[in-house]
């Protein structure tokens, strides 16, 4: 590590690198430094560094498969190619038809459910279609409805949100993903998911869930209009809502995407930034354990590439049940990863694979 401290470096970012190397907190301002002055490589090389600290070298996996229940959606956010009006036709999936899904799906170890904001369905949809696939597949987590989507069935059913999430936890939901945080600032959101359930109230609904004994994921839409300092902003939050109820188990940057939506004008980000932006949140998030890159939006090949930037877990099988990003541009048109891929990245970068359940309890180890 010391000769990236080599007499090149800025005083500043030597500084900076010794506190993390050293296990310590960095600020805001720092983050802010890291970014703008420090050379990718040496961003690397210090998230490499917590990583291992952090998670030794394990790389986690998950046998999962989606269900998005419907693209029907009350939301207009800029960046989504999935809701009905963006894609022309629409679909509401029904309890059956959830059921032939679940009864479908091979070995798994999770469901991710999310969809639209339907403008319709009420609460007991969505606690019956927990109960029903709880009672098919008791043995599968069920990881579902983001913090929007909670948002809206309690303001649907007279509940308050914290009392939406007991029912749902009581009809067998395990965690909550991360999605709907985009950017949390509010200048931003007004931009690009006006009306949509702010920031405050995506934080308070994960901090409700975390009290409940219900983890969560948090998330980042990053590549659109917003600046570095808006990012650093989004992770600072987050890291203060880990220091409140260290209930969340991973954060995952969410690259934007822009083929068909409202953004298409917007160029994507070269490569070098998401590797800044992967390696400055597996920095700042020292209390975050896990850093996800999710392939189906940024492809194979730049996932195993960002390893070397913090990432230890690199999500799940996927099984081609998800429009959400190949709508919006990403290489793989029919998502699925079998064993054998994650078995040989792991290989090929000197980790372990270790494939887990939704609350990272190790289901299996291979060498
Ligand atoms: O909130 C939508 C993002 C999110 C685009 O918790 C887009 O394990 C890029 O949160 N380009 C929903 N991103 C998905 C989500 C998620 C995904 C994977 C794993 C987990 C988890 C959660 O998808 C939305 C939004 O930020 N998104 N459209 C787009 N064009």
């Amino acid at each position: 590590m010391n000769e990236f401290l080599s007499e090149l470096v800025p005083e500043e970012i030597k500084k900076i690198s010794k506190k993390i190397i050293h296990h310590q907190r960095i600020s805001t301002d720092e983050a802010l430094v890291l970014v703008h002055e420090a050379e990718p490589g040496l961003l690397g090389m210090l998230a490499d560094k917590v990583r291992q600290n952090i998670n030794n070298d394990s790389l986690w996996f998950i046998r999962n498969f989606h269900i998005e229940p419907s693209n029907l959606c009350i939301h207009r956010c800029k960046f989504c190619s999935f809701r009905s009006d963006v894609t022309g036709s629409a679909w509401e999936l029904s309890l059956a038809e959830i059921r032939e899904i679940v009864d479908k799906a091979g070995p798994a170890e999770e469901v991710h459910i999310t969809g639209g904001v339907h403008p319709e369905r009420n609460f007991s949809y969505y606690e019956e279609m927990v109960k029903l696939i709880k009672s098919l597949r008791p043995e599968i987590h069920i990881k579902a409805f983001s913090a929007v989507e909670i948002d809206d069935m309690a303001q649907n059913s007279g509940l308050t949100t914290i009392e939406v999430l007991h029912q749902l936890k009581h009809a067998g939901l395990d965690a909550l993903p991360g999605g709907g945080a985009e950017i949390f600032r509010q200048d931003i959101r007004r931009v690009i998911c006006p009306d949509k359930t702010d920031a405050l109230g995506y934080l308070r609904i994960h901090s409700e869930a975390h009290k409940l004994g219900i983890r969560s994921n948090a998330t980042m839409l990053y590549g659109h209009m917003e600046s570095w300092d808006d990012r650093i902003d989004h992770l600072n939050r987050i890291r203060q809502l880990q220091d409140e109820t260290g209930g969340l188990q991973a954060f995952i940057p969410l690259k934007f995407r822009n083929k068909n939506n409202s953004m298409a004008n917007l160029e994507e980000l070269p490569l070098v930034e998401d590797l800044r932006l992967f390696a400055v949140s597996r920095i700042f998030l020292d209390n975050v354990q896990h850093i996800k890159a999710y392939w189906p939006m940024l492809g194979k090949d730049a996932t195993e590439m960002l390893l070397a930037f913090g990432v230890d877990d690199i999500d799940g099988t996927i099984n081609d049940t998800t429009k959400i990003y190949s709508l919006a541009g990403a290489e793989d048109q029919n998502p699925v990863m079998n064993l054998n891929e994650f078995i040989s990245i792991a290989r090929r970068n000197n980790r372990q694979a270790i494939r887990r359940n939704s609350n990272y309890e190790t289901l299996e180890t291979y060498q």
